[in-house]
């Protein structure tokens, strides 16, 4: 297991649109620990692998409180939604920055489990918020391009501001 480097906005390869995973095996479940070892590390509570650089449809997320609760997601599609919600959000690619994003307030989801079993699941709340941000992600897209472009520059200039001093330490 390794933990991997996280991608920061506004680098571009967060951009890249991911492909569909072709077979769910060894490999694919090694990427799938170390996103997971990542995310726990980073105390996140979801993580796609295009913050990872790795640009298939895969995500984790674990939203409980004991940190035990891994749900793995691999190739999946959204099949209804309804309803509008409003919620807080932060992103581990974007470090510091929370601001309030609408999405759909029900969801299904369509995917397969880290076996390569398929599985639906109706997700309302944090979890349906959750699993939009993420799959968001493997389609090129970081949840402060739902922002004003104003606040986009603002929250630019405090990321490259933020990867300078890293750069001095
Ligand atoms: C996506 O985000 C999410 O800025 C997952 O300093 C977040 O795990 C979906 C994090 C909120 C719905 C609601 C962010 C940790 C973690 C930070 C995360 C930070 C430390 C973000
Ligand atoms: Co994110």
């Amino acid at each position: 297991m390794a933990i991997l480097d996280i991608l920061k906005y506004p680098d571009p390869r967060l951009h890249t649109v991911a492909t569909p995973v072709a077979e769910v095996n060894d490999q694919i479940r090694h990427i799938v620990a170390d996103m997971a070892e990542t995310m726990y590390a980073s105390k996140g509570i979801g993580l796609a692998a295009t913050q990872v650089n790795i640009h298939q449809q895969i995500v984790v997320m674990d939203l409980s409180e004991e940190r035990n609760q891994l749900r793995v997601f691999i190739n999946a599609k959204i099949t209804q939604q309804s309803g509008e919600q409003v919620y807080e959000e932060g992103c581990l690619s974007v470090p510091g920055v929370f601001d309030k994003v609408k999405r759909a307030a029900e969801i299904t989801v369509e995917a397969l489990d880290e076996n390569g079993k398929p599985f639906t699941l109706n997700a309302d709340g944090l979890l349906a918020v959750c699993i939009q941000h993420e799959l968001d992600h493997l389609k090129g897209k970081v949840f402060v391009e739902y922002l004003s472009r104003l606040k986009q520059n603002r929250i630019i200039s405090k990321m490259k501001k933020l990867a300078k001093e890293k750069d001095n330490e």
